[in-house]
């Protein structure tokens, strides 16, 4: 029996630019406590390595401290193995991040920089494919054909598209045949690069990646979060793959369809994930429907209302589209300059002559005022 945890696409380093300061320090002390994590899931389950299937690194020039902390991670528990293999992200092109990686690796941790075959234990044989270039161009995993000793498990590892997974695109050159475990005669085939955890067949198995990192997979109801435990019985045993959570932050996307006349505020609040885990929670709200200036003012409260509770909490409102309702207009005021301005708004807003961008310039300024009444009335 030789038992291991399957993980992949770490991307340690990655700086999460598009998000507020307080955001990126959370998301990236995530990524941090990534190797410990992995290491405690291996220790638990019963493991005896850890396989890294490519982007351990997010670039090719990770940032001194990130290569050290994940160096010193994997040195504090030196009976634990662990292989890393080079991906697409931080390729053999980048040469000296390989080269300090050799130079500062303690001696339990074996990096797969070229297609050696490494032996893990006596009873189970690593074979890598490291990715050469951001772009190989081919197939790198026909070098895991390569023979090895009889008797040995052999465990490929590798980093690449099994399909194309972009819609449209053709599967090119260096596509990975789905059934390369079998050609190759590999127990297992360890994958890396599809951050979504996934079977391709009872051999071979993206892990995913352990700290999801875009909303992305969340919209595609893929899991991200987790590593794989594989169990091998001996040669040519289907393996037991199980999947263990390893995820600190929850990336999510919900749609809401609203209708006029709806309590928009309540629906909000059934559709939001519970107060305990809304403080390590990135939330994407896209809302769809008919609103009026009401509905979207009480909306827009509640999102105020909620916002701190999540560590991210963004809202496309793009999709929601006026309803005019002269009862809203008389709530700004029944008559004098504020109906008077209330009304040329919604005149403009509502003129098909006008340019999209005016009309919604016309929208906001309205909306403005009509939260600005309803301030001033309570
Ligand atoms: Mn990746």
């Amino acid at each position: 029996m030789f038992r291991f945890l399957h993980s992949a696409d770490l991307h340690l380093g990655k700086p999460f630019g598009r998000f507020p300061e307080e955001v990126r320090g959370s998301l990236r002390e995530a990524r941090t406590a990534l190797i410990p994590r992995l290491a405690e899931a291996a220790r638990a389950a019963d493991a005896e390595a850890v396989l890294l299937a490519g982007d351990t690194f997010d670039s090719e020039s990770p940032a001194p401290a990130v290569i050290r902390q994940a160096l010193n991670a994997i040195a504090a528990d030196p009976g634990l193995a662990w292989v890393i293999l080079p991906g697409n992200h931080d390729s053999l092109a980048a040469t000296p991040l390989w080269e300090r990686v050799r130079r500062e690796a303690p001696p339990n941790l074996c990096l797969a920089l070229d297609p050696q075959p490494i032996a893990l234990g006596d009873a189970a044989v690593v074979l890598p494919a490291p990715a050469t270039a951001r772009r190989p161009g081919r197939d790198l995993t026909d070098d895991l054909d390569q023979p090895t000793a009889p008797g040995l498990m052999r465990i490929g590892l590798a980093h690449g598209a099994v399909t194309s997974f972009s819609a449209g695109e053709d599967d090119g050159p260096a596509v990975i045949p789905p059934d390369r475990a079998e050609r190759s005669g590999l127990d297992y085939l360890a994958l890396g690069d599809w951050h979504g955890q996934i079977g391709i067949g009872a051999r071979t198995w993206y892990a995913g990646t352990p700290e999801a990192d875009s909303f992305r997979h969340a919209r595609a109801g893929a899991v991200t979060g987790a590593a794989l435990v594989v169990s091998l019985a001996g040669p040519g045993a289907v393996p037991v793959v199980e999947s263990v959570a390893t995820g600190r932050r929850d990336w999510r996307q919900a749609e809401i369809a609203l209708l006029p006349g709806e309590d928009v505020a309540g629906r909000l609040r059934t559709a939001l994930p519970l107060v305990v885990a809304r403080a390590v929670t990135l939330l994407s709200l896209r809302l769809e429907g008919r609103l009026g200036l009401a509905a979207r003012d009480a909306l827009q409260a509640e999102l105020a209302e909620v916002g701190p509770d999540f560590l991210h909490l963004e809202a496309d409102l793009s999709g929601l589209a006026p309803v005019h309702d002269p009862a809203d207009l008389d709530r700004i005021d029944r008559g004098g300059a504020l109906r008077t301005a209330a009304e040329a708004l919604a005149a403009e807003e509502a003129d098909p002559d006008r340019a999209a961008q005016d009309s919604a310039v016309a929208a906001e300024a309205l909306q403005h005022l009509f939260a600005f009444a309803r301030a001033a009335d309570s």
